[in-house]
């Protein structure tokens, strides 16, 4: 009797579709993972976990906080998700990992099965499972029969968005979040303010973004003698940070933010002159139109340091769940405090011999403000000319290698952007298609392959995560930013996800796997090079 209600109640499923795993036809297609999880495998021309009615989450699942998290990753991931269920086809349980964003999966017809180590790791789990859709014979979308088993070397896995040189919209930031996301990125560094435009709304002092976020026009990106007579007004309300900082965190991924200090300041200075030097002779300060390094850095007075305090109070309450606040650090030229009767004096007050002291003295200021609200500090290289620099403070090393060894060898973390092979600023190749996408000129040809090759080695285990910056002097609109991201971005992601690790898999295949991506980035229409080196191009400029 029992057996026979439960077969006919099966039956009702079956009629009115939704009987809750029903497997796939057989699976002879191997999903091209990048990045490769370390430990991969597929029962092949097995069936899978057929996909046509969703995932399906039974009642205990979908009110469970775990299973919650899961279903939310899932969507996030682009699942079609069904929470409540009788009968459900997801499992998410806890796995003992020391590292906090191990996951693994293990796939059949009937079910698919989570187990993670923390609730970080559910970003990553969800995104491999996106990864992993393909048809079976029938061509329908499944999951293969498979088990992974997976963890990623650094718990920073970035890319530096610059839209202080040229805009990017709260959209299209939300759509390069998702991008990152697909590869298990998890750091935006938003570079939120520089000499061309400061772009965060500061209750406090309104005229960052009254003047500050605005300039007459800028540099040709092709021509940079050239003016483009376009003007440029730009800047995130307070609203817009928290939308895009609320978005980055649905797809696992936690916002750094950027105020530079106390250099590429010309627009902070522009829009508050007491923040600048201002006795020094040809005090001008404007929001910048050119490229470069300019003299107008901030003073050192109360107004500045006050100033200091109430802008990382509020970049702080804006961006809850950083670790660490980024204060810039880099290129800070000396020429106004040499000149500025007001420099010297406090020069003379603190008993410093020489310029660069007053950098570091801001650098030991931005720490302290730091710490009592709460955060670490993270700056530009150039940081590390402060003296006792607190061994909390972590070392974003750009200019070199050799910089980062330095950083490690003192005991700090580092994260590693080396500009010779990270700043997807500058061109992927040489060849004329790709040179109608060169960006600033310096180091060039950095591709897919170079940055795989690209030596990164450091011992002793200071090294937390891996970077791409890109900046945006030259990179005016999305169609150019999305070149010069994509495929790079996919390197940049197994480098970070394999650091150092011996079972890094061989580039030979990265190009293969890569290929197998192109139809995602058709499918959002993204601008990008080939694994071939001939571009992909939607549209032109
Ligand atoms: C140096 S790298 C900079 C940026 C520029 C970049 C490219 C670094 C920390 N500072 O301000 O955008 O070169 O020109």
């Amino acid at each position: 009797m029992h057996q026979l209600l439960l077969r006919f109640s099966l039956l009702a499923l079956l009629a009115t579709g939704i009987v809750s795993a029903q497997p796939s036809q057989p699976i002879s297609e191997q999903p091209a993972l990048i990045p490769l999880p370390l430990q991969y495998e597929q029962q092949m021309n097995q069936p899978g976990f057929l996909l046509t009615g969703g995932i399906k989450a039974d009642t205990a699942t979908s009110h469970s906080e775990l299973g919650r998290a899961a279903i939310r990753a899932l969507m996030a991931a682009g699942f079609e998700m069904h929470p409540e269920e009788t009968e459900g086809n997801l499992r998410v349980v806890p796995i003992n990992h020391i590292n906090p964003e191990a996951y693994s999966l293990k796939i059949t017809p009937q079910e698919i099965l989570i187990g993670i180590a923390g609730p970080q790791a559910l970003p990553a789990a969800a995104q491999t499972l996106a990864q992993a859709v393909v048809h079976d014979s029938a061509g329908q979308p499944a999951l293969p029969a498979m088990h992974v088993d997976d963890y990623p070397a650094l718990q920073h896995r970035g890319i530096m968005l610059d839209p202080s040189r040229h805009p990017i919209s709260v959209k299209d930031t939300k759509r390069l979040l998702s991008l990152m996301a697909r590869y298990k990125l998890n750091r935006l560094h938003w570079h939120l303010c520089d000499d061309q435009g400061w772009r965060i709304e500061i209750k406090k002092y309104p005229r960052l973004t009254a003047i500050g976020s605005k300039r007459p026009e800028s540099s040709d990106w092709v021509n940079q003698k050239q003016k483009d007579g376009k003007p440029v007004e730009f800047f995130y309300t307070q609203n817009d940070i928290r939308e895009v900082v609320e978005y980055a965190h649905s797809l696992g991924i936690t916002i750094i933010p950027e105020i530079e200090i106390p250099g590429h300041a010309c627009a902070a200075v522009a829009a508050y002159p007491e923040l600048g030097n201002q006795d020094s002779p040809g005090f001008a300060p404007r929001v910048e139109t050119g490229w470069g390094v300019f003299t107008h850095v901030m003073a050192p007075c109360d107004f500045t340091f006050r100033f200091i305090e109430d802008v990382l109070a509020e970049v702080c309450e804006l961006f809850p769940r950083a670790p660490y606040i980024h204060i810039g650090g880099d290129e800070v030229p000396h020429d106004q405090w040499k000149s500025s009767p007001a420099a010297q004096a406090f020069m003379k007050q603190h008993a410093y011999t020489h310029e660069s002291q007053i950098q570091d003295h801001f650098t030991h200021f931005c720490a302290q403000v730091l710490r009592k609200l709460g955060r670490r500090m993270v700056g530009w290289d150039e940081i590390m000319s402060a003296p006792q620099l607190p061994q909390d403070a972590i070392v974003m090393a750009w200019r070199s290698m050799g910089h980062a060894r330095i950083a490690a060898s003192r005991g700090h973390q580092v994260i590693l952007c080396p500009i010779q092979s990270f700043y997807f600023n500058f061109s992927q190749g040489n060849d004329p298609a790709d040179s109608f996408y060169t960006g600033l000129s310096g180091f060039d040809n950095i591709n897919w392959q170079h940055i795989l090759a690209f030596d990164t080695r450091i011992n002793g285990g200071k090294v937390i995560g891996m970077q791409a910056n890109l900046w945006s002097e030259c990179i005016p609109c999305m169609r150019k930013l999305e070149y010069m991201l994509v495929p790079r971005i996919c390197a940049l992601a197994e480098k970070a996800w394999y650091y150092h690790s011996s079972s890094a898999p061989a580039a030979e295949h990265f190009g293969q796997r890569l290929q197998a991506h192109y139809p995602y980035f058709d499918s959002l229409q993204l601008n990008f090079r080939q694994e071939d080196g001939t571009p992909r191009l939607y549209t032109a400029r």
